[in-house]
């Protein structure tokens, strides 16, 4: 049966749209019979959050997906990308399912159908099945097999309507920052191990696609924040290296060449372990993902230590094996404090075209603002059209160089659990009231449904 929500069309219009992730606004937490996730249990740990919040509540749009789904509509974009909790679907991570669970997913898939809203989903957004992380989480190859089971069985129940999957989000996020610097779940501070969980996050990604494709399946893809590496000065060229192994090789080297390059090996040499990597696993990588997802905010300038005054940065312990160094972030900067500069974005779509010849989706881009007050029913985030502005020009120039990029979806609808910044950094193209959900867009969602409405009258009424 074929789906409406299919990769776009090449040398289509660009198509927008917006995104969210599960335990950022679902709520809900243990509803319906949903399995506690390394959220929970890391959020509960003092200290974690900025904030000291969770994301128990959040949005609540495990009751209000329906009003989600009228703001989306309300946009005029194409797309919404939304991810699915899994311990939700299998509250142990394994075995049993919850159809409950699925039955949400189910309600959501078709209230953005019925109003005209093409549905992308993600099968991980980092909320693993607490279960799961208790026999070992990503550092063990079951945490991937089970992967691809759970793919399987969200991929039965929704496929039908749902033709465009992504596998994982950032796994850079769920394997460095979880395992290595220790500031995400799971919280673990074990170096060069997070290179074991990298290996199993494209592994399962593997998997999941190889099953979900023989039962069906078109559009699978995998959505990365790989980023441009700058180094500050001719001798940081080598930890500018270790950066870019970690932040963008790691990754497309299985998934593009089906094997881990000798610079990356130097600076991961968990992955020439062949307990680790096993026969077979990078051929199973090799061409797995038809598409590749793109979540950009900010370039990456890494500089020789104590040479700069780069600041002690959050993501300090997130480079294994790479020798220390300092991250630079030049003016201006959004609110979270990461540098804008939108020729990033750019570059990193025109090379990464290059590197794998494959289509490319901006999955996330947006910015964390100040400005984010209700005066008189209107948020006026001027700021973040900037942002939004020059970011969308900045993808229409790397399709004019020759990328083929098919989709710009904005972080985020709503705002959000900024994972360890809590409730304190806010994306959102609409604003919620913490009290009690409302929901009010700002001058944001306005900017972008006049952009909406603009390129579709332009698709419809053809070129001048
Ligand atoms: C991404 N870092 O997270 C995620 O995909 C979103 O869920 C998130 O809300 C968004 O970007 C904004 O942060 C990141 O520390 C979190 O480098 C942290 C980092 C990068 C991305």
């Amino acid at each position: 049966m074929s789906t409406p929500s299919r990769l776009p069309a090449a040398h289509a219009d660009l198509e927008l749209g917006t995104a969210t992730a599960s335990y950022q606004v679902e709520g809900g937490a243990t509803e319906d019979g949903r399995g506690p996730s390394i959220w929970d249990t890391f959020s509960a740990r003092p200290g974690a959050i900025a904030d000291a919040s969770d994301g128990s509540v959040a949005c609540d749009s495990y009751h209000r997906y329906a009003e989600d789904a009228d703001l989306v509509a309300g946009l005029g974009v194409d797309w919404y990308r939304f991810s699915i909790a899994w311990p939700r679907v299998q509250p142990e991570g394994r075995g049993r399912v919850e159809t409950r669970g699925l039955d949400y997913y189910d309600r959501l898939v078709d209230s953005l159908l019925e109003r005209g809203v093409k549905p992308t989903a993600t099968l991980y957004h980092w909320d693993l099945p607490q279960a799961l992380e208790d026999q070992g989480g990503w550092l063990e190859r079951g945490t991937a097999e089970a992967f691809a089971d759970y793919a399987e069985i969200v991929h039965e129940r929704l496929g039908d309507r749902v033709g465009l999957w992504a596998t994982h989000n950032e796994p850079w996020c769920a394997a460095y920052l979880g395992y290595s610097a220790g500031v995400h779940a799971p919280g673990r501070q074990e170096g060069g191990a997070a290179h074991r969980a990298a290996h199993h996050l494209v592994l399962g990604h593997a998997m999941a696609a190889e099953r979900m494709r023989a039962a069906g399946a078109h559009d699978v893809g995998i959505v990365l924040n790989l980023a441009p590496v700058w180094a500050e000065r001719p001798e940081a060229a080598d930890v500018a290296d270790g950066v870019d192994a970690i932040r963008n090789r790691v990754w497309l080297a299985p998934l593009v060449d089906g094997a881990y390059d000798d610079g990356l090996l130097r600076v991961a040499p968990e992955l020439a372990d062949p307990e680790l990597v096993r026969d077979g696993d990078l051929a199973l990588m090799q061409g797995s993902a038809d598409w590749i997802g793109i979540n950009y905010y900010t370039p990456v300038r890494p500089d020789v230590a104590g040479t700069s005054a780069g600041d002690e940065h959050p993501e300090g312990g997130a480079y294994p094996g790479v020798a220390p160094f300092t991250l630079v972030e030049r003016d201006p900067r959004t609110d979270i404090g990461w540098e804008i500069d939108a020729s990033g974005l750019e570059e990193l779509l025109v090379e990464t075209h290059r590197r794998t010849g494959l289509p490319l989706l901006v999955m996330e881009n947006g910015a964390a603002c100040a400005d984010d007050r209700v005066e008189e029913g209107r948020v006026a985030d001027q700021d973040r059209i900037d942002y939004l502005r020059d970011h969308l020009a900045a993808t229409e120039a790397a399709r004019a160089a020759g990328a083929d990029v098919r989709a710009y979806v904005v972080w985020t609808l709503l705002d959000n659990f900024e994972w360890a910044y809590g409730y304190t950094k806010t994306f959102g193209l609409v604003h919620i009231d913490p009290a009690d959900q409302t929901r009010t867009p700002k001058a944001s969602y306005d900017w972008l449904a006049g952009v909406a409405r603009d390129r579709s009258r332009r698709r419809t009424s053809g070129p001048a």
